[in-house]
């Protein structure tokens, strides 16, 4: 696919996959960083400002996400701004980039929790829609290894709602809202780059491979679209400029918004998920 191509594709069905898109040194060396920075976790007695952790099927404790890696290491942050990505991301959300957030979501072999089905703008809602979520696959991702699933076309329907009976924000969907029939994984070899809409509805199951399933996720924003309950700190938040200059317009647009709280989980979809009854994927077989 061309560029023309995969952007076409993103505007239709809300996610494109790009094979291949990182490789040679710069995938060989966010794969090795990312050895390195997870074997530091072994020092750390419990979840911190850089790691959450989980346990495998046999009990053992395994990483399920080191947080914000771009604060961790610069290269993680030197690669939000990768020229391949930014070609594509620059045609979706245009030329003023800012990089709202990162992550790595860890599935270890025969365990990494599964992510229940959900669209991003439930938790991230910004002024304007011009959002865009990069999944650089740093493992092959495959059904066997949970790879990520979206629904097609889900980013052209409304908010769906993420709040429990009892009013809570519970991070996932009644599953009653998905057509399961019409799920697409989102699969490839190691540096495979996947984009998806903040309003498209994602998943994943655990993984049930002998292979880890890791995914850095570059979370952009437009620069002129602000968070909209996030507190800022100004100088942060300008070190996060990808693309085009510094901006304190916000443009607005008229979309729905409901905010993800109140939560009975702080901030993390794991944890906020874990409390909620709309399972799916931790349920199937
Ligand atoms: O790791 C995954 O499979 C999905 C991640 C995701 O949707 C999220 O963290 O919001």
């Amino acid at each position: 696919m061309n560029v023309d191509e995969i952007v076409s594709h993103y505007d239709e069905h809300g996610y494109v996959v790009v094979p291949g898109l990182l490789q040679g040194p710069v995938l060989d060396k966010l794969r090795a960083l990312t050895d390195n920075v997870a074997a530091r976790a072994a020092a750390v007695e419990a979840d911190d400002a850089w790691f959450d952790f989980d346990t495998d099927a046999a009990g053992l404790r395994t990483i399920q996400r080191i947080k914000k890696p771009n604060r961790i290491d610069p290269f993680y942050a030197e690669q939000a701004g990768n020229p391949q990505i930014l070609e594509i991301l620059t045609r979706i959300i245009g030329d003023l980039v800012r990089l709202s957030h990162t992550k790595i979501n860890m599935k270890s072999a025969n365990g990494g929790a599964a992510l229940e089905w959900h669209q991003d703008w439930a938790f991230a809602p910004h002024t304007n829609m011009s959002t865009c979520v990069a999944s650089i696959m740093l493992d092959g991702a495959s059904a066997a290894n949970g790879a990520m699933q979206v629904i097609p076309g889900s980013h052209k329907q409304p908010l769906l709602d993420h709040h429990d009976e009892e009013g809570f924000f519970c991070g996932a969907v009644d599953i009653d809202q998905v057509d399961l029939s019409k799920a697409v994984l989102l699969e490839g070899p190691p540096g495979t780059v996947s984009f998806h809409h903040p309003m498209t509805l994602h998943g994943s199951s655990v993984n049930r491979s002998g292979d880890p399933r890791r995914i850095l996720f570059y979370e952009y924003a437009a620069s002129d679209a602000f968070p909209l309950f996030y507190k800022v700190d100004w100088d942060e938040y300008e070190s996060r400029l990808v693309s085009g200059g510094s901006t304190t317009g916000v443009r607005f647009e008229d979309n729905y918004v409901k905010l993800p709280f109140p939560s009975r989980a702080g901030s993390s979809i794991y944890k906020i998920q874990a409390g909620s009854k709309r399972k799916f994927f931790a349920d199937a077989q």
